[in-house]
């Protein structure tokens, strides 16, 4: 049996849902968000399940595993049959494990940046204040929490925001080269490289950020095709996001100067 501990709208958890449907997988859902500060949702053992408290964590049979990336792989290990999400042409295996790479080098992090600078800080001033000090008390990475005192402060004119949407516009154009001789990021069948990339489009997607990357034809109909799968809709839409409102509004507002930063380079 799997057990998956995550929330609607993560885009980690997420990269691990589409992977679940795409393979038809059972699994149980534990909903444990965090994310706005509500750190008394989590289960008395969490941290030993992920000393870093982040979703996602799987459990299958009697071993925990966090980290997205790792999950997935391990999934496709351990119940992949066939079509295999992992290419089996070793120069694609090697293309696909470097676009992963890009995630823990820096496009997670980014991410997270647009959130917390868009929409989290205006939910956190809403909150009980001692939750939000806890909340930063149990944090166990360092630079999360230093990024975020950056972000919280200075919101849209936050310089780590100038320097993720800078990021996001180096990757999506160096995915959007690779699309434009490709079918999928990882040679020509769909793969794990792409479950973990579509969420980030999903993320900015939903922060009304779609027309930045409308020149980018091929990056574009890419993420088409991946939204039209039928595991996607029941990974992402099905689960939602109770921010969703919130994101479309922000993001809306906050366009301007989202361009100003796109356009930098
Ligand atoms: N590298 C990790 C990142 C996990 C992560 O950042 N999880 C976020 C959601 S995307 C989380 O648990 N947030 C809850 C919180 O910030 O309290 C992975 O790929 O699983």
């Amino acid at each position: 049996m799997l057990t998956l501990f995550h929330y609607d709208r993560t885009s980690a958890a997420q990269r691990v849902r589409i992977y679940l449907e795409e393979k038809n997988l059972d699994w149980e859902s534990v909903i444990v968000d965090t994310a706005l500060g509500d750190v008394d949702q989590l289960p008395e053992n969490f941290h030993k399940l992920n000393p870093k408290g982040l979703v996602p964590v799987i459990i299958h049979d009697d071993i925990a595993i966090p980290e997205s990336q790792v999950i997935i792989e391990y999934l496709e290990d351990t119940f992949g049959g066939t079509p295999t999400l992992r290419p089996e042409k070793a120069k694609d295996l090697a293309q696909m494990r470097l676009w992963m790479r890009k995630i823990d080098e820096g496009i997670h992090v980014a991410s997270r940046t647009i959130g917390v600078c868009l929409v989290n800080r205006h939910i956190y001033k809403k909150k009980d204040p001692k939750k939000i000090e806890k909340y930063y008390s149990e944090m166990k990475d360092k630079v999360r929490k230093k990024n975020d005192q950056v972000n919280i402060e200075l919101g849209i004119e936050s310089p780590l925001l100038e320097e993720a949407m800078i990021e996001f516009k180096l990757l999506f154009s160096e995915m959007n080269s690779y699309l434009s001789t490709h079918n999928w990021l990882a040679g020509d069948a769909y793969s794990l490289a792409d479950i973990s990339f579509v969420v980030y489009l999903h993320r900015l997607d939903s922060f009304m950020m779609r027309p930045l990357w409308k020149n980018m034809k091929y990056l574009d109909d890419w993420y088409d095709k991946i939204k039209s799968r039928p595991a996607y809709k029941r990974a992402i839409y099905d689960w939602g996001d109770v921010t969703a409102d919130q994101r479309a509004k922000n993001g809306k507002n906050a366009y301007p100067k989202i361009l100003e930063y796109w356009n930098k380079v």
